[in-house]
């Protein structure tokens, strides 16, 4: 079987034991494990000049990465990726900014990474690119001559073509990813968002098959909502649970009810909007004072963009004054931990709370939701409470659904699922876990690759045939 070769912006530290916050590491290295092959991208090093990848061989996954020099880092990643990109895909047009510079950087650094990339592949090999960051990528190699099948998978929503267009280089942008021979979404509507930009803007034609022709090219444009291993999670969540940490969490709550979050802290993920609907819980409901807690984790990322300093200091704000309006001596309404814990320790915890709380504003998918099902004893489940603006609220019939814009809605969802019979929690749950097993992160990966090598032959044999027809007209 040929090699499979995946690109993404970060590299997960290939250290065993360290952390790899982020779904998309989390996704790919599981997948990568499974098959073996290559991953390639920047090692998270800030370097004097880009150089040739540095390889190093653990199992059967091959790292290479590369650093990135000030410069790009600034404007590709701090400035194009995270400042114009990321708020607008998650609809924040409000904290997006524009700069040409950083968009040259973006194009300059993709342009780079492929140069870098090219000397490493073979022809046999198949290359999956992930995320905002390289949407461009695939024109960069096709423009050095690369003509291995290649896709994409985007991990975070795709806009409608409305606010797609607020971003200046919109079709450029969008042309590039017509290199492709297969672009992934999460779920359905984000396909739609992309197909919607095509045909409005009379870029190109979809078929029945999902396949688009646009800008002279054929590539499926499909949804292939990314998925968790659900059963090595419920192992790992009940092996962790004699924990010493687990333990003295569950001493210190004395009973009480435990509400679980975890989330990078991003803007993106309603961490102010949910700490105010669980204020609204205490307010409206005073018998639940003493008698439940939210335990929010939030690692920092990307610290150095400025609208990260900004939720930061607002979250961190907003704890404290709902503390200081609720708190008594002997308990603490909101525990904000603002940094990383231990993977499978975050699923024993998970195991432990009455309540998942997994509200973000917008998300791709959102493997946290995913996480905290599988997590539960089936015996005696906890309750998920979901935004619908997660591309997880699709798969996962039994949580408790939520528009994260109406703090009275997640007040009350939060109340129902505290006092939820065990029935109707027992039967919730195991409509979600049928589905999350059948719908695994083998399943995500085997899939889309599956798609590209089918498509990246019959799309080469229908251009060229289209090619000849063009020739003898
Ligand atoms: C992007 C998209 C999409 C969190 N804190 C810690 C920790 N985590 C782990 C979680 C989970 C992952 O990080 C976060 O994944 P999410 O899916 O929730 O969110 P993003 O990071 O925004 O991921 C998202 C995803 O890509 C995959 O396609 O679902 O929509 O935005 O696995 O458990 N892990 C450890 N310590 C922590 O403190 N070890």
């Amino acid at each position: 079987m040929s090699r499979l070769i995946v690109v993404s912006n970060r590299v997960a530290p290939t250290q065993e034991g360290r952390p790899a916050a982020g779904g998309l590491a989390i996704g790919v290295l599981d997948a990568l494990k499974e098959t073996g092959g290559v991953w390639f991208g920047w090692s998270g090093e800030i370097a004097a000049e880009p150089s040739t990848p540095v390889i190093e061989k653990q199992g059967n996954v091959t790292y290479a990465t590369v650093g990135l020099t000030k410069r790009d880092y600034d404007q590709y990643y701090r400035g194009f990726s995270n400042a114009t990109l990321w708020p607008t895909f998650h609809y924040r047009n409000d904290l997006s900014r524009y700069d040409r510079q950083e968009y040259a950087g973006y194009l300059r650094v993709n342009v780079t990474l492929a140069k870098q990339l090219k000397e490493l592949i073979k022809p046999d090999d198949i290359i999956w690119v992930h995320d905002y960051h390289l949407l461009p990528f695939a024109r960069c190699l096709r423009d050095l001559g690369v003509k291995n099948p290649i896709g994409f998978f985007l991990h975070i929503p795709f806009p409608v073509p409305e606010v797609m267009r607020t971003v200046p280089p919109h079709e450029e942008l969008v042309k590039c990813m017509c290199s492709y021979d297969v672009v992934g979404f999460q779920t359905d509507a984000d396909r739609q968002s992309f197909v919607d930009y095509i045909e409005r803007g009379h870029h190109g034609t979809s078929s029945d098959e999902n396949m688009i022709h646009a800008y002279g090219r054929f590539l499926k444009v499909a949804a292939y909502p990314i998925g968790i291993y659900p059963d090595a999670i419920a192992k790992a969540a009940e092996q962790f649970t004699d924990r010493k940490q687990v333990r003295s969490m569950r001493d210190a709550m004395r009973g009480r009810k435990l509400i679980m979050s975890v989330d990078r802290l991003d803007y993106s993920k309603g961490l102010v909007e949910r700490f105010q609907a669980f204020e609204r819980l205490l307010q409206n409901a005073p018998g639940w004072h003493g008698r439940v807690s939210l335990v929010q984790i939030a690692p920092p990322t990307r610290a150095d963009v400025q609208t990260y300093q900004r939720i930061r200091q607002n979250l961190e704000g907003e704890a404290g004054r709902i503390n200081g309006r609720f708190a008594q001596l002997d308990w603490t309404p909101i525990q904000y931990l603002n940094r990383k814990y231990e993977r499978n320790l975050l699923m024993a915890l998970f195991r432990h709370s009455q309540v998942g709380y997994v509200t973000p504003l917008r998300d791709g998918m959102n493997l946290v939701a995913k996480e905290y099902v599988a997590s539960q004893d089936p015996a005696d489940p906890g309750v998920l409470v979901l935004s619908q603006f997660a591309g997880a609220a699709e798969q996962l019939p039994g949580a408790l659904v939520v528009n994260p814009f109406d703090l009275s809605q997640m007040a009350e969802a939060l109340e129902r699922a505290l006092s939820m019979p065990l029935a109707e929690r027992q039967a919730r749950h195991a409509d979600m876990m049928a589905p999350l097993r059948v719908n695994n992160l083998s399943v995500w990966r085997d899939t889309f690759l599956a798609d590209l090598r089918h498509v990246a032959t019959a799309s080469s044999v229908t251009e060229k045939a289209v090619k000849r027809a063009d020739v003898t007209a």
